[in-house]
């Protein structure tokens, strides 16, 4: 697995922040929609899971929740106390947590795959691959965008795009080292990039995702429930519009182009 960081600079990190607030026109989660903490106190190979409705379907400019419904779980995987040394996740006050006891490992997924009818059980712990209905995301940007508030450790996560059960891309991203407030991106593009895929994480079956045509979203945090003490917060995530990212760029360059004409109007 390559562990090279799909990490942008600070500069355009902030540039990414200030595009999102100013332009994104889908949201894909912005956790305004709580659900309660709970722990996974077994290491049973069975992950605990709660799914959630956003109250405010789209289009509703009041939606925050691409499909209307999010499933959250934790999976504890090992423990040498699985009732006091365990993991966590909730959604309160507007971010995602997780978190995991020293000498624990865990995984914890989100999910984005609609309402939970058919395949999933009431908990939505069971991702359906085709539930969001076939979203073209490509109509409302060209980036996944996700601020981390704060995370104590470096952490892995794995975002996956789902077309269908045997369509899907895979990308693992790996920060190495602590994060406190910082905007990441990835590109669409990269998840319909063969090559790029294939070698940060894997396509499904019969191919990779077609952005244009979205069946679900998931992300997969701490993929290889690695024993470190995590505690990790996720704000905002969207899809943020190439257009507002590179005016933000471009408005930097023409600052740098103003000053530099103000220096030679101050040689002149
Ligand atoms: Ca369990
Ligand atoms: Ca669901
Ligand atoms: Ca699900």
């Amino acid at each position: 697995m390559n562990k090279k960081p799909l990490l942008l600079g600070t500069a355009f990190a902030m540039a990414m922040a200030v595009s999102v607030n100013a332009s994104a026109d889908r949201v894909i989660d912005l956790f305004s929609v709580t659900q309660a903490k709970f722990f996974d106190v077994t290491t049973n190979g069975v992950a605990e899971s709660r799914t959630v409705n956003d109250p405010n379907p789209y289009p509703s400019p009041l939606n925050s929740i691409i499909g209307d419904n999010r499933d959250i779980s934790v999976n504890l995987i090992n423990s040498p106390d699985p009732a006091n040394v365990n993991a966590s996740a909730s959604v309160t006050a507007g971010v995602y947590n997780f978190s995991q006891d020293t000498q624990a490992g865990a995984e914890a997924q989100i999910q984005w795959d609609g309402s939970n009818v058919g395949v999933e059980g009431a908990d939505g712990g069971i991702l359906n691959p085709t539930g969001l209905g076939g979203i073209n995301l490509w109509d409302t940007g060209s980036l996944f965008s996700f601020d981390v508030i704060f995370a104590d450790q470096g952490f892995t996560a794995d975002v996956i795009v789902y077309t269908d059960a045997t369509h899907f891309s895979r990308i693992r991203i790996d920060t190495v080292v602590p994060v406190s407030n910082q905007t990441f991106s990835l590109a669409f593009a990269a998840f319909e990039n063969a090559a790029f895929v294939a070698a940060n994480g894997g396509a499904g079956s019969a191919g990779l995702a077609d952005l244009n045509n979205v069946g679900a979203l998931q992300v997969i945090l701490n993929p290889l429930g690695t024993g470190l003490s995590i505690d990790l917060t996720i704000d905002n995530i969207t899809t943020v519009p190439e257009p507002a990212t590179l005016s933000l760029l471009g408005m930097g360059l023409l600052g740098m182009g103003a000053s530099a004409r103000r220096r030679k109007l101050a040689n002149a």
